[in-house]
């Protein structure tokens, strides 16, 4: 964000934050297995774990917060969230769950028989998860550009149409489920989706008579990424290009955590099948909650339908990717490699090309996010092989594509100041980034180790 921009809000609460000294940091590291999940919040200056759930809410979101009505049935805070949703999202059908995964939860078996493959530009790890639990393989098909760090692309979360027509033309059309869209694809870096390829793919799963279920935490940062970066776009608003995005899917899961701004919420949006919205309904009283709360509370839901257009502002998302561009290209001027361009909601540093001597298997975005850590209590998180984990069959460790460590700006709580303290540790940690060392497993659970594995440095052997 140019300085000549401030921020388009101004503070009423404030939070204090405090950093621990150097060697108070190196025993919590070491006290929480080198993984940065096991770290007690006091214990970390800046954290940008996640973007989700961590945002700030408005002085109106606080205020209809109090309006919440707690109805277990027929919920008036229910009917407000409904109204929004339709009318933000065009789909006949709007249904609260407790979060992102939970709304999966609910969806994803209605739509997956055992061994059918589930299309995604990219899934982001817990909606794999939840494919494979429903029995699912998950496949993905984003564009090469996403594996290029270095060259622009404006829309590297991209399918790619010829891979996607192909896989299309040689599987039998029983042996897939559905295509996921992801919007903005989180893996790749926060990478928009173009609305041409989201239209393409619609009419390639239309012609094979697929359904397309969008993954939409940040659904309104994609809208403003066409907005700005898609030929003929830019003088519609990012309403009305959300409104279209959503007409080219016929069904939504979403975490509300991220865009919609709030602490805690998630919605399933079905655009006009009633047979699946009925059976999504009677699923969704079991897992959440009944259908007019879905494992909310009236307030929350609230909070939730006021964030939903608050996450659409104009000048909210011009600041808010601003934000995330400001340390993107801090980094890039002193030749610190990152994604590029920046995404929507968070840096992503290639960790592969900043420690070339660690290899994959080392867990080199784990070492630069504890270096990072030790640096100046900044807490990242590893989206590489760490995270990937090992083949199922083997046993054997995968390696992924990307090495990064991502550093997710939360909404509308730091400032660029607190920024400008990342890029300087990150340009420190540069001089000395030839000495640092990979890490080995002294536990490793089976099932997502990422966040409860303890680690070492392999020096301290
Ligand atoms: C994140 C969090 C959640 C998510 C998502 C997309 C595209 C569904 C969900 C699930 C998770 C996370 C990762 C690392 C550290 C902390 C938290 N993404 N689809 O930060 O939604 O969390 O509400 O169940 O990104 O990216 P939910």
């Amino acid at each position: 964000m140019p300085s000549s921009q401030a921020e388009p809000f101004k503070i009423k609460m404030v939070e204090k934050i405090k950093k621990i000294p150097r060697n108070e940091r190196e025993k919590a590291l070491e006290r929480a297995g080198y993984n940065l999940f096991a770290l007690n919040s006091d214990e970390v200056y800046i954290d940008l774990l996640t973007d989700s759930g961590t945002g700030a809410m408005s002085d109106e979101q606080w205020a209809t917060l109090m309006q919440g009505d707690e109805s277990y049935a027929g919920s008036r805070s229910y009917s407000r969230l409904k109204e929004t949703g339709q009318e933000i999202f065009g789909h006949r059908y709007i249904l609260p769950a407790h979060q992102g995964r939970g709304a999966e939860r609910v969806l994803f078996p209605l739509l997956i028989s055992e061994g059918q493959y589930v299309i995604n530009n990219m899934h982001f790890d817990t909606t794999k998860a939840h494919v494979e639990l429903a029995g699912g393989r998950a496949k993905n098909f984003v564009i090469p550009e996403a594996y290029d760090t270095r060259n622009y692309h404006p829309f590297k979360g991209n399918f790619d149409l010829k891979k996607l027509e192909n896989f299309l033309q040689e599987t039998p059309r029983d042996k897939i489920a559905f295509i996921i869209v992801t919007v903005t694809c989180n893996s790749a870096g926060g990478q928009p989706v173009s609305l041409d390829n989201i239209k393409a793919v619609f009419k390639l799963a239309k012609e094979y008579n697929l359904r397309v279920v969008f993954d939409a935490a940040r659904f309104a940062e994609n809208a403003y990424f066409i907005k700005r970066r898609e030929e003929g776009q830019s003088r519609r608003s990012q309403v009305e290009i959300a409104r279209e995005m959503f007409n080219h899917a016929d069904a939504f899961t979403m975490s509300a955590k991220k865009d919609a701004i709030v602490n805690i919420g998630g919605l399933i949006g079905i655009k006009d099948d009633e047979e699946l919205y009925n059976q999504v309904r009677s699923r969704l009283v079991p897992l959440e909650g009944f259908p007019t709360y879905g494992g909310l509370a009236g307030r929350d839901m609230e909070a939730l339908a006021t964030g939903l257009r608050e996450g659409l502002d104009y000048d909210y998302l011009k600041y808010r990717t601003g934000q995330v561009e400001y340390l993107t290209e801090k980094l890039r001027e002193n030749d610190v490699p990152v994604q590029y361009p920046a995404g929507g909601h968070a840096v992503f540093l290639d960790a592969a090309e900043i420690l070339p001597q660690i290899p994959y298997h080392q867990f080199p975005a784990q070492a630069l996010a504890n270096a990072l850590y030790l640096e100046a209590g900044v807490r990242g998180v590893e989206i590489g092989s760490f995270l990937l984990g090992r083949d199922p069959e083997t046993g054997e460790q995968l390696k992924s594509p990307l090495e990064l460590l991502r550093l997710a700006i939360p909404r509308r709580v730091y400032t660029n100041n607190h920024l400008d303290v990342v890029a300087e540790a990150l340009i420190n940690i540069k001089e000395y980034a030839g000495e640092l060392t990979g890490l080995k497993f002294t536990y490793e659970p089976e099932v997502l180790r990422h966040f409860t594995a303890r680690l070492k440095p392999v020096k301290q052997d």
